[in-house]
């Protein structure tokens, strides 16, 4: 099935953790195929103040996976990469890998809500995605990525296009 993760980082290397975090994942998980978004450099949403700037993206993959073990290799992989298995709320992270979507699933129980409860709010998931993506409509919505990013009102320049993973 088709799964939509986001990735950030604003601790340490931060491109050198997003294409570690990658790697770990081709390794740990049989992939048939892989969309990559571009790398912005993003405003902290909800931070504490003088948080470092974030590096997003978003990767699209294909991969006979449910979503339940993929999310522990996800959880796994940011364990492998430093972060600690608890941590404060948007405490600052080398790795934070999230589930955006898993092919047409809406799932709310102890371990995951998908589609991600708060990825149609933030410009940081939505414009990588919508560079992949810009047709997409989740499970539970009506409008496309693309709509949903025009929708923002938020400044359009915290989130500045940086590189190719
Ligand atoms: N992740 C958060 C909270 N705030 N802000 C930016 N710019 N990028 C993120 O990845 C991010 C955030 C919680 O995981
Ligand atoms: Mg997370
Ligand atoms: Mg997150």
């Amino acid at each position: 099935m088709t799964h939509g993760i986001a990735l950030g980082s604003n601790l340490g290397d931060r491109a050198a953790n997003l294409r570690r975090g990658l790697d770990l994942l081709r390794e740990r998980v049989s992939i048939t195929k892989m969309m990559t978004a571009p790398v912005y450099e993003t405003a902290p949403v909800d931070c504490a103040p003088g948080t470092q700037a974030f590096l997003n993206t978003v990767v699209e993959i294909e991969a006979d996976i449910a979503p339940h073990d993929l999310h522990g290799h996800l959880k796994a992989i940011e364990t492998a990469l430093g972060r600690p298995e608890v941590h404060e709320r948007n405490s600052p992270r080398t790795l934070d890998l999230d589930i955006l979507y898993s092919g047409g699933l809406c799932i709310d129980d102890d371990t995951l809500t998908i589609p991600h409860p708060r990825l149609h709010l933030r410009r940081f998931v939505l414009q990588p995605l919508a560079d992949i993506r810009p047709g997409l409509v989740l499970p539970g919505f009506t409008q496309t990525i693309s709509e949903l990013l025009s929708a923002l009102d938020d400044a359009p320049d915290s989130v500045r296009v940086r590189s190719e993973i």
